[in-house]
């Protein structure tokens, strides 16, 4: 029975989340929809700089030091790519990301539990993903950026079988990844920039997650494990468009895998394409807008210690799929004294668009924060 009791901590657990999920979706919306109009009323004279006119003109970057700039700069520092360092600076960052799934698709359509439950013996009920991403960036010069970044995950999934209830649990280190950002096409001082992202994630998350319910001991299905188990290149592109007040952006990512694991599969490739826009409403704070579309395949292969016929997550052709998230965010920075190379964002969102190989469980809203310090 303590087991039970175990259960309902996990599903009051999840509970909070989603409360807090939605309580901090509203906070980013309050703090957007209170600063914005704050600034349309503020007079055209409020902006104190020396330019003569036109303060919003991309030209008028030319003026100042790359160290200006990057203060002025309204980056999206959760999109990974999304910024540039100049050269010689160094960056330590932490990110926090959180993602909600409950309910079910297959396709564009709602299944429910009892649907799944016809096909399969087992089925999930609900699923959280927290991640913790510590990150360091260097510039050797100001067209080159690297970084390395190293994820810490805990996946907990809800699920049922036989009308019992109990959660799955995984957590630990993830993949470990390494980025070069070059700066291919125009220059910081220009406002547009096109650079180019060679990744490179190494296997370092496990693959091989075991959990032991009711005296028995099974592998974790595939979204359960913590890394890939492949050697994955991560090849993107990123536009940055930059103004005084206007900070806009466009990037693909993706994650191309080759080759089986040592648990005999490989995840399917991913590719995102997102397209961003901020705007400096005072000079320490930029509410931001993003849209990020995903696509991503299925298993290819097998592991043979995952039952593909016990639950939809142990299928390796019940794991793709394609969404649309709409994000709203906020970058907070300190402008002037000790902490003025402090920068920390907020964003929140959901799929505005979802479409699974499932049935599979939906992702229901997405939070994450960040913070980074640059000297
Ligand atoms: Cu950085």
């Amino acid at each position: 029975m303590k087991y039970f009791r175990g259960q309902r901590r996990k599903s009051q657990r999840n509970q909070e989340y989603r409360r807090n999920g939605i309580a901090a979706l509203s906070c980013v919306a309050t703090l957007v929809l209170f600063l914005t109009p704050a600034y349309s009323a503020e007079p055209q004279s409020a902006n104190t700089d020396a330019t003569p006119r036109g303060g919003e003109s991309t030209h008028d970057l030319t003026g100042l030091s790359l160290e200006e700039l990057y203060n002025l700069d309204v980056i999206q520092l959760n999109v990974i790519g999304g910024h540039t360092h100049p050269a010689h600076e160094i960056m330590f960052g932490y990110q926090f990301m959180f993602m909600d799934m409950g309910g079910h698709l297959s396709g564009t359509r709602d299944v429910s539990e009892a649907e799944i439950l016809r096909q399969f013996p087992s089925a999930s009920t609900g699923m959280t993903v927290e991640e913790h991403m510590v990150e360091v960036m260097y510039a050797p010069t100001n067209k080159l950026t690297v970084m390395a970044m190293l994820p810490i995950k805990r996946i907990d999934m809800d699920m049922v079988m036989d009308g019992f209830h109990f959660t799955e649990h995984s957590a630990g280190v993830s993949d470990f990844q390494v980025l070069a950002l070059y700066t291919v096409l125009g220059s910081v001082t220009k406002g547009n920039r096109l650079i180019i992202n060679l990744g490179m994630s190494f296997p370092t998350g496990s693959i091989d997650e075991k959990n032991t319910i009711m005296g028995e001991t099974f592998k974790l299905e595939y979204p359960m494990q913590l890394g890939s188990g492949t050697y994955d290149f991560r090849p993107g592109l990123t536009y940055l468009g930059e103004s005084k007040k206007w900070a806009w952006g466009a990037e693909t990512r993706t994650a191309l895998r080759f080759g089986r694991n040592g648990s005999g599969y490989r995840l399917g490739n991913e590719y995102e394409l997102t397209g961003w826009v901020g705007y400096a409403v005072t000079d320490w704070v930029a509410p931001s807008l993003r849209v990020s579309g995903r696509l991503w395949g299925n298993v290819h292969g097998a592991d043979p210690d995952i039952d593909p016929t016990v639950d939809a997550e142990g299928d390796p052709h019940r794991q793709g799929g394609r969404r649309v998230d709409f994000l709203v965010g906020v970058n907070f920075f300190v402008p002037e004294g000790i902490f003025k190379r402090t920068r920390m964002n907020v964003e929140a969102g959901f799929p505005i668009y979802e479409d699974l190989d499932g049935p599979q469980l939906s992702t229901r809203w997405l939070l994450s924060a960040g913070l980074t310090y640059s000297f």
